[in-house]
């Protein structure tokens, strides 16, 4: 067990040591607390969800692993979010996608709608947090040759459709029932394994199954809808009909938040430099925090050097007000709601470390094209006590310091966990 005054005298060394440098650790801290991340219920169960828990994972996403415990019910996926979200400081929310409907009648995913997701809206006001939703484009058959909104055949585009416009009457249903924004996150996985003669009208397609879905007006403040584009996917190599330039000039010209999975581009293309790129034109971001490991794999996040782009972009650039932080990762090698922790802190961690640098001075530095400044301080500022800011803000929120969460993880596997298979 780590102990409270040993962190207490940390934080305090910390605290002088960054202030010379004119940094304020209170500051920071208060400020992080204000984040709230979008945690993915579908780390929980490895995107089975409960309409059709059988039916094989589409749309060229995978997850490999079979680690003990995995939630086969609402009951049990509620259970395993409250315990993983105890150990995460900070209030925060979960992201649904229409899989996750709870009903009792048999029901296709465009039947779904709001009274599917009550026993979601009543467990998230006992949790105090808010609810952001996905409607499901895949893990089903009417997706067909892997075309779902881009499809040439209306009959299918229509079922889509409908599964779109069910969604945001969800969605509408979170942010009303909650009191805060719900976003809406559109990802198809639409595209051709090898190479099209046509590209150009799938993509009419979806521009126009889209704009059908979204003529409805909702209220912003409680819906607002994302567009997820991606590179390629397992099966869809040579074309995505949404890609990243689609989307981006969707949600521009549309209004809409535009979501950039770090998973989704290619492996040297650094996601963080978009925001800033986009900013200027767009109304805001969803972010799908991810770790992909050569490939888009979804391992879970970590503190590594993309995850520290993105936080640092996000802080310097004052973008945080405008962006969702929602996580998207999925690995079934490893205790499932320790996945989450990890994940989340990593995404904290890297948030914080972000705030706890003389901004405003670095900002001079590189106007007055003092170069040799920005370098040495932001390398020097990697060695500084951050991880004692931190520990104090897991003490401030009443969560387990350090590896202490482990121990929660452990007990619950022993209790829960292991007793379910
Ligand atoms: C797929 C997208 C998408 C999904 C979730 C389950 O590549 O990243 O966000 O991971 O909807
Ligand atoms: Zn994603």
């Amino acid at each position: 067990m780590v102990k409270t005054e040993n962190i207490e005298k940390a934080y305090e060394t910390a605290k002088a040591r960054y202030a010379e440098l004119g940094v304020d650790t209170d500051k920071a801290l208060a400020q992080l607390k204000n984040i709230k991340l979008s945690i993915h219920c579908w780390q929980g169960d490895d995107i089975h969800g409960f309409l059709n828990p059988n039916q094989e994972l589409t749309g060229g996403i995978g997850v490999s692993g079979d680690y003990p415990g995995i939630a086969r019910t609402p009951d049990e996926l509620t259970a395993d979010l409250h315990e993983g979200l105890s150990l995460i400081p900070g209030k925060h929310k979960v992201q649904l996608h229409t899989l996750y409907a709870v009903t009792d009648k048999k029901k296709d995913f465009n039947e779904i709608g709001p009274e599917d997701f009550k026993y979601w809206v009543d467990w998230a006001k006992e949790e105090q947090i808010g609810l952001d939703m996905n409607p499901t484009f895949f893990s089903h058959p009417k997706v067909k040759h892997n075309f779902t909104l881009a499809s040439p055949e209306k009959e299918i585009r229509d079922y889509w459709i409908q599964v779109g416009k069910k969604s945001r009457e969800i969605s509408n249903y979170f942010g009303q029932e909650l009191g805060q924004k719900s976003i809406n996150n559109f990802w198809i996985p639409d595209g051709f394994k090898d190479n099209p003669i046509d590209k150009q009208t799938p993509r009419l397609r979806l521009l126009e199954s889209l704009d059908e879905i979204f003529a409805k007006k909702y209220d912003e403040n409680n819906t607002i809808e994302a567009v997820e584009g991606k590179l390629f996917g397992t099966g869809i190599e040579s074309y995505t009909v949404g890609s990243h330039l689609f989307y981006n000039n969707y949600a521009i010209s549309r209004g809409k938040l535009w979501t950039i999975d770090a998973g989704h581009w290619h492996p040297t293309e650094d996601v963080s430099d978009k925001f800033s790129a986009f900013m200027p034109f767009g109304k805001g971001l969803m972010l799908h925090v991810s770790r992909p490991v050569r490939w888009d794999s979804d391992h879970v996040v970590i503190l590594d050097d993309a995850l520290s782009r993105i936080t640092r972009t996000l802080v310097r650039d004052n973008e945080l007000s405008k962006t969702n932080i929602g996580l998207d990762f999925f690995d079934a090698t490893i205790d499932r709601v320790a996945a989450w922790v990890i994940g989340a802190r990593a995404t904290q961690k890297a948030l914080l470390q972000a705030m706890l640098a003389p901004i405003a001075a670095l900002k001079k530095a590189e106007l007055n094209y003092d170069f040799t400044t920005r370098l040495a301080v932001t390398e020097e500022l990697k060695s500084y006590p951050f991880g004692a800011v931190w520990d104090e803000f897991c003490l401030q929120n009443g969560t387990p310091v350090g590896t202490d969460w482990l121990e929660n993880i452990h007990q619950y596997e022993k209790d829960v966990l292991f007793k379910r298979n």
